[in-house]
């Protein structure tokens, strides 16, 4: 079997999404997800200008052997726009292999190690009843964990927060604003720090000590801003504290670890494992949030996990709706056969999202299933896709209240 032909689809059913369609002289197809939030064109372009034409003509089951060739060949290694271009060919050569051996994608992976994967949701409210009725609304849809993100008195808006979620608005549109340049949102640190804990207080006090509890700090603290976070939410009991210092510097989590029990969730940034090296080898997380994705794909993801195990360190794959539905049944493969499952995210796509990806997952009872299909299961729409031509959209970018530029 050979690759015969290799297409690079942009396509925005309520966000911008960049999908790799790997075709074979068998008639076999595979997809891939390529996406990357706000700069989604440079990753098509790596893929149709450099990549697209080395494909040809090569044997869609040396996966292991593809990855290398186009990691280290390229010479230029790591970087976003790269890792992706790579994740969306590792995948699409998974979801081949799979089809070929016409089973789904974990049984290649090592089989199931569990019934489905543990998803959590994102619940969020400017003031404490939307958010409460938020919490309401997850937990009838089945959600059996929830990250919390609350407004901040004194700051009009707050990433992760919606609006007016009455009017129906989800924030995980808003991070893609269809606009040709980003919005602006504001931040004051010392005034999140002190409303955070009051807001997990009465969550607790609202649901009960069981339901498990998350949050995302986005980078924004200090280290010693976080470990006085990580301090503060500890009678809280939460499942991770997510993101607390910027990611970049790895060895800002020892300060933080050293001060508190909180657990710690990092990486939805980062592209390899290297990035993880001081975190894993020290201990300093508790999960490890790459996306299949933005990382290369399940090759360098199942190297990454089965190092973070020797370690006691967990999965968290990141699961917002900026990685595709292509991308969330890669994910959800791995979790299924992993062992060191920790939880998944899930957002859930739009449903002009899921009329050009037809996705076989399952989500029952707040777990997640890949499904049985051959391959990944997920079929892509090439005329439902056409309808929805790319639109510019960038994440927002956020200012101190003296218009300092701040970590999004
Ligand atoms: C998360 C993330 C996302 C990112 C988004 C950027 O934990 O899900 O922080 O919401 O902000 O993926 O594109
Ligand atoms: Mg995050």
């Amino acid at each position: 079997m050979i690759v015969t032909q290799a297409d690079v689809m942009v396509t925005s059913p309520g966000r911008n999404f960049v999908t790799l369609k790997i075709t074979t002289d068998d008639g076999l197809v595979g997809y891939g997800d390529a996406t990357l939030n706000g700069r989604e064109l440079a990753v098509a372009s790596y893929l149709r200008d450099h990549v697209a034409t080395l494909l040809i003509g090569r044997d869609p089951h040396q996966i292991e052997d593809t990855w290398q060739y186009l990691y280290r060949g390229a010479y230029w290694r790591r970087g976003p726009v790269t890792m992706a271009a790579i994740a969306a060919v590792d995948v699409a050569l998974w979801d081949i292999k799979a089809k070929a051996a016409g089973m789904p994608l974990y049984q290649l992976l090592g089989g199931a190690s569990r019934t489905g994967a543990l998803a959590y949701g994102h619940a969020s409210g400017f003031e404490l009843p939307s958010l409460f009725d938020s919490i309401r609304e997850h937990l009838e849809l089945g959600y059996r964990a929830i990250r919390i993100q609350s407004g901040v008195p004194g700051l009009d808006t707050v990433y992760g927060v919606a609006k007016s979620p009455a009017m129906g608005e989800r924030y995980d549109y808003e991070p893609a604003r269809r606009s040709a340049a980003p919005t602006a949102e504001q931040w004051d640190t010392r005034a999140y720090l002190r409303h955070v804990p009051t807001v997990f207080e009465a969550v607790r006090n609202e649901f009960g000590p069981e339901l498990p509890l998350l949050h995302d700090g986005h980078h924004r603290m200090t280290p010693i801003q976080a470990a006085k976070l990580g301090k503060a939410l500890e009678p809280y009991d939460l499942f991770w504290l997510e993101d607390c210092t910027p990611a970049e510097n790895q060895e800002a989590l020892r300060l933080v670890r050293r001060h508190t029990t909180t657990p710690l969730a990092i990486g939805e940034i980062f592209n390899t494992a290297f990035d993880y090296q001081t975190l894993i080898t020290e201990q300093l997380i508790d999960y490890v949030r790459s996306a299949v994705t933005h990382t290369g794909g399940i090759t360098p993801m199942k190297k990454l996990f089965d190092f973070a195990a020797m370690y006691q360190i967990k999965s968290g794959i990141h699961g917002p709706t900026d990685i595709s539905p292509v991308g969330m049944a890669a994910a959800l493969h791995l979790d299924l056969a992993i062992h060191n499952f920790g939880i998944q995210e899930y957002m859930r796509h739009s449903p002009e999202t899921l009329e050009v990806f037809r996705t076989s997952y399952t989500f029952t009872d707040g777990l997640l299933h890949p499904g049985e299909q051959p391959g990944l299961g997920v079929e892509y729409d090439e005329d439902v896709a056409d309808k929805f031509p790319y639109d510019p959209a960038y994440l927002p970018v956020n200012r101190l209240l003296d218009g300092t530029v701040h970590d999004w």
